[in-house]
């Protein structure tokens, strides 16, 4: 069988949608805990050997590394479906992760970043300009939803894991949902495959 070891941090979102992503293709996986916050040459040393920007996620499958949360997830695709994952989901899912790390995936992890106590601080204007940013992601993140319930129909997919990996945290950065928006966050919450918290102490 294969061995999968992810590293990552619950304070990651990109740990997160990976670490979702496996749990909902139910392949047996173990989660390794780093800590993000203490300096990267306190990592252990096999994550550092593996992961050359010393940063999670880190996939390892069968002692091979894998990273980049988007990467990772079109590979977890590919090998494990997803239930309910059709032919053109993985083109589906391709387009909605390189829209969230464009996007979302700018703006709401620095909005969070800036409120953490502790936090980097950001130049005059940049919280603005996040913001403002986030203002048109949000009406499009309800057009890319559509009828939903999903972004990937009737069952989440790759595309909903990388979306959800910020957008779970919207009260951390201190902007405001949609209304659709804060439905489908709803629905990701209630899967049956999702637990509290993943990478706990
Ligand atoms: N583009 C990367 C971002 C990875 C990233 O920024 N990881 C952060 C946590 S969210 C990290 O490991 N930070 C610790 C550090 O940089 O020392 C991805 O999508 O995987």
């Amino acid at each position: 069988m294969t061995e999968l070891v992810l590293y990552g941090h619950p304070d990651s979102g990109h740990a997160n949608k990976v670490a979702l992503a496996l749990a909902l293709a139910g392949v047996p996986h173990e989660l390794r805990r780093v800590d993000i916050w203490a300096p990267a040459a306190t990592r252990p040393a096999e994550f550092l050997a593996a992961s050359p920007l010393a940063q999670v996620p880190l996939l390892m499958v069968d002692g091979v590394p894998h990273l980049q949360s988007g990467a990772i997830l079109m590979e977890v695709a590919r090998r494990w479906p997803l239930p309910g994952q059709q032919p053109h989901d993985l083109r589906r899912g391709a387009e909605l992760i390189l829209w969230e790390a464009n996007r979302i995936g700018m703006c709401l992890p620095q909005l969070v970043e800036s409120r953490r106590p502790g936090g980097d601080s950001f130049p005059p204007g940049a919280l603005d300009w996040l913001r403002a940013r986030y203002a048109t992601d949000r009406d499009n993140f309800d057009r890319l939803l559509g009828a939903g319930p999903f972004f990937h129909g009737a069952a989440p997919g790759i595309g909903d894991c990388a979306i959800w990996g910020y957008v779970r945290w919207i009260d951390r950065a201190g902007v405001a949902p949609s209304p659709a928006m804060a439905d489908w966050r709803t629905r990701m919450a209630d899967l049956p495959a999702m637990p509290g918290d993943f990478f706990p102490a």
